[in-house]
């Protein structure tokens, strides 16, 4: 049997969430319009709703936190975050901002031109909302695996290099802005990127004139897979491999949020000198100071501590494989999940659990509504709802992958959660048929998955 790391932590902190008995999750989940996003933390058992910000902090981040410098400019905690930034990532220039859409919102205001398109390896919500809000459009050049739930491949986050050879014949190099390559994959499970994929998307932008900024926000676990699965690293330090990573790349925008093991931050990163003045005069009409960017001193202090503390090898195998045990208890059982289970997250697939619902009638909405009804459990639609409408002709994007994500929180929860969390899941299986199907009473126009509400088809 595949032996799981123990926590490489000791628990000095606690925190009591209610238990809520079932009637009284109902009347939550009912109030909430059947959007686990409108849910009180506290009326939650086991929240994994997201992995972002959701982090426990260590003593030493704590620590740091009593040294924050809360001065206007020139803090020394920023001094401090930028130093471990260009140490860690091998950029020139770093720009603080208070979230990771803080620092896609400045770089899509800098580069994007009304009418150019944006490829990515499949979108995430923010970042295609400030694309698009710049006039690009976005075009998917992910490999056509990640958007099949069954395919089990290492490197199922990988750019479909023909696909973005294919823009550039018929939109043109210059049309392009940038390419967006994430790492990790968040909507298709957290699937990585090979580093041999990343050499291979450097050179054919190379021979365009390209540039590429990556989405760093699950860097480190993207570094732990290549460590495990891709020739030629097992030896190699995550720390390095994620140094090689960025060395491929023209800049990033990061969620301190996930991998940065903080509740709050982010950054963008360039080598470029120009583009990096003009980062720095944007900064301070959207976020604040360049020297401190939305975040305050305590922050920045704690977030510069916690990219080094990701980077450490017990953390982040801990981390990693503590995802997957979820991840392999339920595909023991037989419930359909996305595979192969990745770095940040399970994700259900609802149009295999629930074949009776069609897409239109929001399955994986109504399966998270479920879940949390019956086990206090709170989760997250990755499917219909988060994919939105398209921005010219209103219509409902209709991805492929229609998934709950059961997303873990970093240095937060057991592998007794994790066993409550799957037999919760694996009851609501055995009883799938009854589950119905919701419709909007409320779609707010932009991001609607934040704020939505739902009712119940009869
Ligand atoms: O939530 P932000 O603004 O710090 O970061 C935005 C963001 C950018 N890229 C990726 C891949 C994300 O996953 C991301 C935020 N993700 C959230 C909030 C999540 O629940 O997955």
């Amino acid at each position: 049997m595949k032996q799981y790391p123990a926590e490489p932590y000791r628990i000095k902190v606690v925190e009591t969430p209610n238990m809520l008995n079932r009637e009284e999750r109902f009347e939550a989940i009912r109030a909430a319009g059947y959007n686990t996003f409108l849910l009180k933390s506290q009326d939650c058992y086991i929240d994994l709703l997201t992995d972002s910000g959701t982090n426990a902090m260590s003593d030493r981040q704590w620590a740091g936190m009593m040294t924050g410098d809360e001065a206007y400019a020139g803090s020394r905690n920023w001094e401090h975050l930028e130093a471990i930034i260009k140490e860690y990532f091998g950029f020139q220039y770093v720009v603080p901002t208070h979230q990771g859409r803080g620092a896609e919102n400045i770089l899509s205001k800098l580069l994007i031109q009304p009418g150019t398109y944006v490829p990515g390896n499949m979108y995430f919500t923010t970042t295609r909302y400030h694309q698009e809000a710049n006039g690009a459009t976005f075009r998917d050049i992910v490999v056509d695996e990640a958007h099949d739930p069954e395919i089990d491949l290492p490197f199922k986050g990988n750019i479909d290099l023909d696909k973005l050879q294919s823009l550039v014949d018929e939109a043109g190099a210059d049309k392009i802005p940038y390419v967006c390559l994430a790492v990790t994959v968040n909507l298709a499970g957290g699937q990585p990127v090979a580093m041999a994929n990343m050499r291979a998307v450097r050179a054919l932008c190379d021979k365009h004139g390209l540039k590429i900024f990556y989405d760093a926000t699950r860097c480190i676990e993207n570094a732990y897979f290549i460590k495990m699965r891709e020739e030629g690293y097992a030896d190699k330090s995550v720390r390095e491999i994620v140094r090689e990573m960025f060395s491929y790349a023209d800049g990033a925008t990061m969620s301190g949020k996930k991998d940065g093991l903080v509740n709050m931050g982010g950054f963008l990163a360039v080598n470029d000198e120009g583009l990096y003045q003009r980062a720095r005069e944007m900064v301070v009409v959207f976020e604040g100071m360049p020297s401190y960017g939305g975040m305050s001193g305590r922050d920045m202090e704690a977030f510069a501590i916690g990219i080094r503390e990701s980077c450490q090898f017990e953390y982040i195998q801990h981390r990693v494989e503590q995802v997957a045990y979820l991840g392999d208890k339920l595909i023991a059982a037989g419930v359909p999940v996305v595979k192969p289970i990745g770095g940040h997250a399970v994700f259900l697939d609802a149009r295999q659990f629930l074949p009776h619902l069609t897409q239109d009638k929001l399955p994986a909405q109504s399966l998270a509504a479920h879940l949390y009804m019956e086990s206090g459990v709170r989760s997250m639609e990755r499917g219909i709802v988060s994919a939105g409408r398209d921005k010219v002709t209103g219509a409902n994007h209709s991805p492929k992958l229609e998934t709950v994500r059961l997303t873990i929180p970093r240095r937060v929860y057991t592998y007794a959660h994790m066993d409550i969390a799957a037999d919760a899941v694996i009851k609501l299986y055995e009883n799938k048929e009854s589950i119905r199907g919701l419709r909007f009473v409320y779609e707010p126009p932009m991001l609607r998955f934040f704020n939505a509400r739902f009712e119940y088809y009869d």
